[in-house]
């Protein structure tokens, strides 16, 4: 073996004998936790104790990753990729920690051992929720890949103390708490206060011409705030690196309120503490309707002026110069949210290091890569201009300099075409004020991509047309991807067993060796055991939803699922359209031969968007008429799953036969859901739309359930008048459905309840729910009559899972690395106790 494979080895050597990943050690270890960590003993230790004593054990076996990763990186000086986003909607750390390191089965057996249920210790962990929905979840994704990929890289984000709020259904509506994940300490992560570094917010500058002639820029800020690292290991897959989440909160100053409190200011210092600390305190949920509010602005530029200043430390650390910093770092900016580092990274440089403006900015655009993650106009990131610079005077100055001189740019290639300029300018000048942030991460970046084949395609001919003209070299696709890692092996334990005993173990890294499965869907052994698993797994979500909802839901249903983010252009109540049609049928024809389905929904709506309040209202109240109307018993149920999460998710995706991916064309960017649904062998229903097309095209068109307007014919019918109340006279068993709704049949009779959504679809129907119905409702037959075939589902069920190698997050990584990052592997050498030694004696 040649050094470097040696190194990439999978090693087991421990660092001391107290982190070996045997089973009695970890016996050993987890006891000593419980009694010297917890300061527990059995009859007094409560479940989360042992959890804790059991993470802490597990974080001992870890930390020899991450040393030796942290001395490979500063051995080789390593190109490094800073994943900066401002959600990390991570999951729970323990089951993914043990599946990594290798030890899953041994820490099983250890506690079972020991008279501990594994499982319930697994459930208590406090997922960190610190995302909304797919832009999180995604940014988790990439971070294992990368590890996995043994890719050096950082993820920058914000230790939010309380994640997206916990959701509870009351009366049918949605009820939100805050989410306290923090309560009883977070075994995983190792504050570092001693790389805390101070940002400035507020006040005003001073400029001046220096004696040779230079100028300089003074930022005399109002207020400072000291940001504290917050690192979590992040384990590739059975390997030996260990890279780091680093993950920013907001403390006061020490300095800073010694100030006002000499003053004898004494409320006052205790005050500017507080509002301090308030920068990291709450995630916000994503709530598009509302914009313009400045904790978030600060929040954005706190994690961002952390995170480059901790770069420029590293650097310092290794002796590079700053002029090297693009070669360093690879800065990949997770949408817009941290698009103010073009901004910072130049004062930085110019303000702070006196770099000079045409050097700094050069290095500025070899950094940065910007990631788009919506089509929706609303939720382009604009911020008023007044607010900017009360928050951010100095960033004001340097952005209207890097516009100036973009402009001119702009005009030089464009002579006399000043509306062009005005689409393009970094200020938004057709009313009020305001700073596009999406025009700043495409000027200060080299690299600009769309998350799914279509996506990218619309951005370049639509919401970034102007800067394709301008840069079409910088447009690039990257289709999302998800990790196998949590999605099969940690969430489908029987489906991996399964697929590992047919093909062998390499899929975990490779998702494209998936592909052997294909032959296997014509073993009719196989395929019955491809069915007794996913009954397996409906079995063990029924009894959860028995739980949760109070419903008794059959195992033997089709479980058809819809599970995201609650939002109109999603389309949760097209489903909903749908169920109450079928309910319809049920009762007119008593006797119909319809196969039962169980339709399963779950996602948080932000809790100021009313409409998407409203929607989980209305499945709710469907759910009460239909679970409890003996006419339709054991042949329809709806159940409302509270508090999607990751946790959730876990359990959800691998008892699913029936996917439902059904936004309106041209909406979704990608979907990372739908690819969670094929792994683990559903089928879809969906549009053409995001990254359906390409899961379409993998699987083929005969393993795919295909509805609705594709994209153009949404923009031909935008263009044309859409009036959806035509189409709603039009179709006899719409009117019903929608009259139904309207008149309260399932609000108990109020007719008042659903008449913003049903006055919403009838005037305007944004999303062209009535345009799709009939078309969705024809599919969903479709779909019912392959169900009943059981055998031929069961083989498009392999299909879907066996063609599903392109939706590793590995793959989308790769295709970073290989366009963008220009960052390679560095496979890690395990560092043991010798080494250790040695070093203690240099
Ligand atoms: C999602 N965006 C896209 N945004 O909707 C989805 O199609 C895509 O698969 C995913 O990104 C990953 O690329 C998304 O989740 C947010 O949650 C924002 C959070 C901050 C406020 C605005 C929405």
């Amino acid at each position: 073996m040649d050094t470097r494979a040696a190194a990439a080895a999978v090693d087991h050597r421990p660092l001391s004998e107290r982190a070996a990943l045997n089973k009695e050690a970890l016996k050993q270890s987890f006891l000593d936790n419980l009694f010297h960590t917890q300061g527990k003993f059995p009859a007094l230790a409560s479940k989360s104790d042992y959890y804790l004593a059991l993470a802490y054990a597990v974080r001992e076996r870890l930390l020899q990753r991450w040393i030796s990763t942290a001395a490979e990186y500063m051995q080789k000086g390593a190109r490094t990729v800073s994943y900066l986003s401002a959600e990390f909607l991570m999951g729970p750390h323990l089951g993914n920690n043990l599946i990594n390191l290798g030890i899953y089965d041994e820490a099983k057996q250890a506690m079972t051992e020991l008279g501990l249920n594994f499982d319930e210790l697994l459930a208590q962990e406090e997922e960190p929720g610190l995302g909304n929905g797919g832009l999180g979840r995604l940014a988790a994704c990439f971070i294992d890949s990368m590890a996995t990929l043994e890719i050096p890289s950082l993820g920058y984000g914000i230790r939010y103390e309380f994640g997206i709020f916990h959701q509870s259904i009351v009366d049918g509506w949605q009820v939100e708490k805050t989410d306290k994940w923090l309560r009883y300490g977070n075994p995983w992560e190792l504050q570092r206060p001693e790389w805390a570094v101070q940002v400035k917010l507020g006040g005003y500058t001073e400029h001046r011409s220096e004696e040779d002639g230079t100028l300089t820029v003074r930022w005399i800020p109002s207020r400072l705030v000291s940001g504290v690292p917050y690192d979590t290991p992040i384990l590739g897959y059975r390997n030996n690196t260990a890279n780091t989440l680093r993950l920013w909160s907001a403390q006061a100053p020490e300095s800073f309120d010694f100030e006002v409190f000499n003053r004898g200011d004494y409320y006052g210092a205790v005050m500017q503490k507080m509002s301090s600390e308030n920068l990291s305190k709450v995630l916000y949920p994503n709530d598009e309707h509302e914009g313009g509010k400045e904790l978030r602005l600060e929040q954005q530029y706190f994690f961002v002026s952390c995170s480059l200043q901790d770069m420029i430390r590293i650097m310092q650390g290794q002796r590079l110069p700053l002029e090297h910093f693009h070669e360093k770092f690879a800065v990949q900016l997770n949408d817009t949210h941290p698009a103010i580092a073009v901004a910072e990274l130049m004062r930085l440089l110019v303000d702070e290091h006196k770099m000079p403006w045409n050097r700094a900015w050069q290095v500025t655009c070899k950094t940065f890569a910007y990631t788009n993650h919506t089509l929706m106009p609303e939720a382009l990131e604009r911020w008023p201009l007044p607010l900017f610079k009360k928050v951010l005077p100095r960033h004001l100055e340097i952005i209207f300099e890097i516009n100036a001189r973009f402009l001119d740019e702009v005009r030089r290639r464009y002579p006399g075409d000043s509306a062009r300029v005005a689409r393009l300018s970094l200020i938004d000048e057709s009313g009020p004020r305001y700073v596009r942030m999406a025009h700043l991460a495409c000027v200060g970046s080299h690299a600009i991509n769309g998350v799914a084949e279509l996506h990218t395609e619309l951005l370049k001919s639509d919401v970034l047309r102007d800067f394709y003209e301008l840069w079409p070299n910088k447009f690039s696709n990257k289709t999302n991807g998800v990790t196998p890692r949590r999605w099969m092996v940690l969430a489908n334990p029987r489906l991996t067993r399964l697929v590992s005993d047919s093909i062998g173990e390499d899929w975990i890294k490779h998702l494209d060796q998936l592909q052997k499965l294909e032959p296997l869907a014509e073993s009719a052994d196989f395929r019955s055991h491809w069915r007794e698993i996913k009954r397996a797994n409906k079995r063990a979500l029924a009894e959860v939803i028995a739980r949760r909802c109070n419903v008794a839901v059959d195992p033997d249903s089709m479980f058809d699922v819809q599970v995201k983010r609650i939002h109109e252009y999603k389309r949760q109540h097209l489903a909903a359209l749908h169920i109450i049609a079928l309910y319809l049928q049920l009762k007119a024809q008593p006797n119909l031969e319809l196969a039962p389905r169980t339709f399963i929904f779950g996602g948080k709506a932000a809790p100021g968007y009313r409409m998407a309040k409203l929607m989980i209202k209305l499945i709710t109240g469907i759910g009460d008429v239909v679970n409890r109307d003996p006419m339709v018993r054991d042949r329809l149920k709806v159940v409302f799953l509270p508090n999607f999460s990751v946790t959730n998710g876990q359990r959800i995706y691998p008892a699913a036969d029936l996917s439902e991916q059904i936004s309106t064309a041209g909406k979704e960017a990608s979907g990372t859901g739908n690819m969670k649904f094929q792994m683990n062998g559903a089928l879809t229903i969906g549009t053409m739309d995001g990254a359906n097309i390409e899961i379409r095209e993998v699987v083929g068109a005969d393993n795919f359930f295909l509805f609705g307007l594709t994209t153009p014919q949404v923009y031909a019918l935008q263009a044309q008048g859409y009036r959806p109340h035509d189409w709603y006279e039009q179709d006899p068993q719409l009117r019903e459905v929608i009259d139904m709704i309207r008149d309260g049949y399932f609000s108990r009779g109020d007719a008042s309840l659903f008449r913003p959504l049903v006055d919403s679809l009838l005037w305007h129907d944004p999303y062209f729910l009535f345009a799709d119905f009939r078309s969705y409702v024809e599919c969903q037959q479709r779909v019912g009559e392959t169900w009943v075939d059981t055998e031929r589902w069961t083989r498009m069920s392999i299909l879907n899972s066996a063609r599903s190698g392109k939706f590793s997050s590995d793959r989308s990584i790769r295709d970073y690395t290989k366009d963008i990052w220009h960052a390679p592997s560095v496979p890690v050498e395990l560092l043991t106790e010798h080494h250790v030694r040695a070093g203690l004696m240099q």
